[in-house]
């Protein structure tokens, strides 16, 4: 519909001030918006810094850096098939990879579902804490090839326990595949003592089970 021009209804005509608002509202959502990234990408950064930092450190941990370790012997290397330098426990096995994994190599590993049908195998290992501290205990598991997968039930419970038996720290761990993969668990220590990593046989107790290397404590 065409209007002649009249002062009147043009002083009432909102249509300009729509698209002033629109103007303003719109720049004002941008300007949030760059606000908003920049704070994100700030806080951002500052994390994957942090996840950087911790990487790099426990990465080291991982592979080699057994010296840094509270524990002794966390790659089982200094073993023989029924004991482990440093370990105590039950029913302990320990023999190179491959034997359990055709093509995992020399590297000697514990399994936990030792000789023995019926025995729980438990590896146990002592270590003591100086003051108040938090820290990660590392290690690789695998599954070995005797064990179907998908394995819903056979593995290991990993617990760090203080002098009472009591857990500080527990996590079932269920591998799934052939190759080895790491694993985490953190542990905060609210004072000095003797502490102990615990590692249990769960599943079903058949000599067969999951296996396990490069046991690290910060
Ligand atoms: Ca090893
Ligand atoms: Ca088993």
């Amino acid at each position: 519909m065409f209007h002649r021009f009249s002062p009147t209804r043009f002083a009432r005509d909102e249509s300009g001030a729509i698209t002033v608002d629109w103007v303003v509202l719109t720049a004002a959502m941008v300007g949030l918006g760059i606000g908003a990234t920049l704070t994100v990408s700030g806080g951002m950064a500052d994390l994957s810094q942090d996840i950087s930092d911790e990487m790099t450190t426990n990465a080291l941990l991982f592979e080699t850096d057994f010296s840094a370790s509270r524990l002794t012997n966390g790659g089982f290397e200094d073993s023989t098939r029924n004991s482990a330098v440093g370990w105590g426990g039950v029913d302990i096995e320990i023999l190179a990879a491959g034997v359990y994994i055709p093509g995992a190599g020399s590297s000697m590993v514990a399994e936990l579902d030792g000789w023995i049908v019926g025995e729980t195998t438990v590896l146990q290992q002592g270590f003591t804490v100086d003051g108040p501290t938090s820290t990660v205990v590392s290690f690789t598991a695998a599954l070995r090839s005797a064990v179907a997968v998908p394995n819903e039930t056979d593995g290991l419970l990993v617990e760090v326990i203080d002098r009472d038996g009591n857990a500080l720290a527990q996590m079932p761990v269920i591998p799934n595949s052939r190759n080895f993969e790491e694993y985490r668990m953190p542990v905060r220590f609210a004072e000095a003592g003797e502490y102990a990593l615990r590692m249990t046989e769960i599943g079903t107790n058949d000599t067969l089970g999951a296996i396990v290397d490069d046991v690290v404590i910060k």
